[in-house]
């Protein structure tokens, strides 16, 4: 993948105006309430039952941290995003059984959540060069799928 100085500001830009701890959970939170299939994979977080549930769910919040912390290795790594997420694929795919597709949605729901923290800053160029950043980070959690 090659990327322009432009599209390395933009994604750095995004990255730098977010707090992980805030748009994680969220993003977490979104996923599981618009497509609550999703839910299915998170069994041991107990209780999913409502969108109250899923929102005041500790273990959700915690996980939804997680899950963006590791978008921040690729943030970092623009030009090895394969190898970044090599190993996380291979545990989504042979130990979680997490349906690639799912990555997908997690994605657009974190840009979503973004795009209003952002409002005005998310310009379609911004988003242009994000949702290129997501699409090769989905595409190296899909790859070690076989
Ligand atoms: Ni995902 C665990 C990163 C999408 C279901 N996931 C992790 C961990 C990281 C992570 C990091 C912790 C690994 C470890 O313990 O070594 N997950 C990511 C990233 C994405 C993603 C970067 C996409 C952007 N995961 C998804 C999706 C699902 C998912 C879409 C299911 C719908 N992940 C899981 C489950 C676990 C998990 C389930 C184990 C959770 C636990 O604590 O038991």
């Amino acid at each position: 993948v090659e990327w322009t100085e432009a599209e390395r500001r933009a994604i750095e830009s995004v990255w730098e105006k977010i707090d992980v701890n805030v748009i994680g959970p969220q993003a977490l939170e979104s996923v599981l309430i618009v497509y609550p299939w999703t839910q299915r994979y998170f069994g041991v977080f107990g209780n999913l039952s409502s969108v109250s549930a899923i929102t005041g769910n500790p273990k959700v919040a915690a996980h939804g941290k997680t899950v963006l912390k590791a978008l921040g290795s690729g943030v970092k790594n623009l030009d090895d995003i394969k190898s970044t997420y090599a190993k996380l694929s291979e545990l989504h795919s042979e130990k979680l059984n997490v349906d690639p597709d799912n990555f997908r949605l997690l994605a657009d729901c974190i840009t979503i959540v973004i795009s209003t923290k952002l409002a005005a800053a998310f310009s379609p160029d911004v988003q242009a060069a994000w949702q290129k950043f997501l699409d090769v980070v989905v595409s190296a959690l899909s790859r070690e799928y076989h």
